[in-house]
């Protein structure tokens, strides 16, 4: 059984990485991002589905890091979250951006 099919099994939360080609472009799969890239997350709490690391990131915190431990509220802490926020987006249009092109790049599915 594979780990995807165990979470569902046990209604748990899961975050698609890691995963090969055929898997990122199969029909099931790009049904959730279909841009064919990971990471993808399927929340089976709230049945919810997002992909883009950022959007990820910011679903996570939003739903489940209630007490701020690790993230801004936007309303409470606006200047906090807006900084977090820049560098998320920073990350994303810079480093994140070209990462997706270099693995096709640089590491042919024939390796
Ligand atoms: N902008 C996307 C980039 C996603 C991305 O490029 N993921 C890479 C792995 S780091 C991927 O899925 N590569 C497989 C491929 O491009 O076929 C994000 O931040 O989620």
């Amino acid at each position: 059984m594979s780990n995807i099919s165990r979470c569902k099994r046990m209604n748990r939360k899961y975050i698609i990485s890691n995963t090969p080609q055929l898997i990122l472009q199969s029909e099931w799969f790009l049904k959730i991002n279909p841009n064919g890239r990971i990471p993808a997350l399927v929340d089976t709490s709230t049945g919810i589905t997002v992909f883009e690391s950022g959007a990820v990131m910011l679903y996570l915190a939003d739903t489940y890091d209630k007490t701020r431990k690790v993230s801004y509220d936007r309303t409470t802490d606006p200047k906090r979250y807006h900084e977090m926020v820049q560098w998320l987006f920073f990350q994303n249009a810079g480093v994140g951006l070209m990462q997706g092109p270099a693995n096709r790049t640089y590491c042919p599915l024939s390796l």
